[in-house]
């Protein structure tokens, strides 16, 4: 019926929410080296890294925060608490000179996967400008 037909497109995932990669790793589907989880954020091990330290830290909910120029007011407290725990897993590392924090976003920003993240780099000499 039509009504179905209704309930079934509003229950189905717009192209901008379709799972990622980021989802598998989130529901353990696929493996990944996991530095910090907790209830609302998971952080592991970029699996082409750029630095001897790089993590990519995410949402557990996506919550339609595909990319940062998604980002809309009820985004505000966790892109909050994603620098927070860059910070956190900064210390944990043992970047105690410093390090970098990064989001790609959309094409120009050079993004690959759309689920919202942070990159957090460090354990060499960053440059600026970057590439
Ligand atoms: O960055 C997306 C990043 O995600 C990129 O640096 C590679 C990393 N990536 C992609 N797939 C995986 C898996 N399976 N494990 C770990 N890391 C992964 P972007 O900012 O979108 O360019």
């Amino acid at each position: 019926s039509s009504e179905k037909d209704a309930a079934l497109s509003a229950a189905a995932p717009t192209a901008d929410d379709a799972p990622t990669i980021f989802d598998k790793i989130i529901n353990k589907e696929i493996p990944s080296k996991v530095v910090y989880e907790d209830a609302k954020a998971l952080a592991f091990r970029d699996i082409s890294p750029q630095a001897p330290t790089h993590i990519i830290i995410i949402p557990k909910v996506k919550d339609g925060l595909t990319r940062l120029a998604k980002a809309e007011e009820r985004h505000i407290q966790v892109l909050g608490y994603l620098m927070y725990i860059a910070k956190v897993i900064a210390k944990q590392e043992g970047l105690e000179d410093g390090y970098r924090v990064v989001i790609n976003d959309g094409p120009s920003g050079c993004q690959s996967v759309y689920h919202l993240h942070v990159h957090l780099l460090g354990g060499r000499q960053m440059n600026w400008p970057p590439g």
